[in-house]
């Protein structure tokens, strides 16, 4: 069994879904590839990348799943275009954006290098609106011997999670 932590983003909500009601649906699609599933709160975040776009919502998801890292990636690309995915521009606007961040076998970090499928995520330590909803999920994380809460960027973070 594979343990999953799926990076969930979107800045322009498809159809007639706004942004965190497409982060919702696609928490909802993503536990259907697995065991068992659980999602962070949403956030709110300045976008990363071109200045000119909407601000982002961004969840992490947990997720348990006999799905190898490939298959996964595959069926997250599935859920991204079934939400309208168009690539537009380098790290530019997205109705769904769906990113392995972490995979573990058993307790085991898996890495990966190639362009197809990097892991851990690339960058994912530069982003706050990824560190924090995952350390809502696993509040004493540690990669590789660094533990996650002590990052600065963490601690610094004034991500706050969506109220309604
Ligand atoms: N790929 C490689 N490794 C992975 C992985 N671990 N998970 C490949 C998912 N995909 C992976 O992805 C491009 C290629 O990355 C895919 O073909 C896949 O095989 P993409 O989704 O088409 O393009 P992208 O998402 O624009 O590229 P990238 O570099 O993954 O961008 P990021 O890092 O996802 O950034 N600002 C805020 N506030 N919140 C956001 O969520 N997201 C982005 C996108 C920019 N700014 C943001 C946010
Ligand atoms: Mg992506």
């Amino acid at each position: 069994m594979f343990l999953y932590y799926i990076g969930i983003g979107s800045n322009l909500g498809w159809q007639n879904m706004a942004p965190a009601a497409l982060v919702q649906q696609a928490f909802m699609r993503i536990a259907a590839l697995g065991a068992s599933g659980r999602c962070s709160a949403m956030y709110q975040s300045e976008p990363v990348g071109p200045s000119d776009q909407p601000d982002y919502i961004n969840a992490v998801a947990e997720l348990h799943s006999t799905l190898t890292p490939p298959a996964m990636l595959k069926a997250l690309q599935a859920v991204e275009q079934q939400y309208g995915r168009v690539r537009v521009r380098h790290w530019g606007e997205r109705s769904l954006d769906l990113d392995i961040i972490l995979a573990f076998d058993e307790d085991k970090l898996l890495t990966s290098n190639t362009p197809i499928l990097t892991l851990p995520h690339s960058h994912w330590l530069q982003r706050d609106f990824v560190l924090v909803p995952l350390l809502e999920l696993a509040p004493k994380l540690e990669v590789d011997n660094l533990v996650l809460a002590e990052l600065p960027l963490v601690k610094q973070s004034r991500l706050k999670p969506l109220v309604y």
